[in-house]
């Protein structure tokens, strides 16, 4: 009887090592950190293209020239990333692109006069259209991409709103690397090795 229970015990001790092996193996897989680019990390007025390719994404011109730096003092964290060269100081295009697709992105834009006046474009790695965005709000406006594949590129049009909008707090979450994946594959390997091994 005793001895019955005490293989219980180690059976139960081993199931619970085996989830936590998986939980932190899964963890390291998919769970990798969610980049933030305040533009409070270069100096007011420059002119951005690939500074934050190091941290997954590229600006370049599209109607008008690369964004700037700037500040917008409607909006609530200034610096912004600013469109240039457009009919008025916030009033312009760029295009982001995503070095490593990403999962979800999160950005603020404004300030907005209007509703509906904003074009935010959302493409694939490939460049197929996901869909096509716009601001919902008047002031600052977030907007949230998830839930529809990776992403490659988004356009930011603000040329038709009152006085244009820029944007800020540019948050994204790349598909895990593939040494991520790698790893989290070798954990679960490892896993089933020490299973058949009767060590777990
Ligand atoms: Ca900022």
């Amino acid at each position: 009887m005793e001895t019955t229970i005490r293989v219980r015990r180690n059976m139960m001790k081993k199931l619970l090592m085996i989830c936590a092996i998986i939980i932190g193996v899964a963890g390291l897989a998919s769970a990798a950190p969610t980049t933030l680019i305040t533009f409070d990390e270069f100096p007011l007025g420059t002119v951005i293209s690939n500074q934050y390719a190091g941290l997954g994404v590229i600006f370049s011109a599209a109607t008008y020239n690369l964004p700037v730096i700037s500040m917008n003092g409607a909006m609530p964290m200034q610096p912004i990333l600013r469109p240039d060269g457009g009919p008025s100081t916030y009033a312009g295009d760029f295009w982001m692109r995503f070095t490593t697709p990403v999962l979800e992105v999160e950005f603020d834009s404004g300030y907005w006069d209007g509703v509906g006046t904003g074009v935010i474009d959302v493409y694939d790695p490939a460049m197929t259209p996901l869909v096509s965005l716009s601001n919902t709000t008047t002031g600052v406006n977030v907007t949230n991409i998830s839930g529809m594949g990776p992403v490659g590129y988004i356009y930011f049009n603000s040329i038709g709103d009152g006085a244009g909008a820029d944007i800020d707090n540019l948050g994204f979450r790349p598909i895990p690397a593939p040494g991520a994946i790698l790893l989290g594959s070798i954990g679960v390997g490892f896993v089933g090795w020490l299973r058949r091994r009767r060590t777990l």
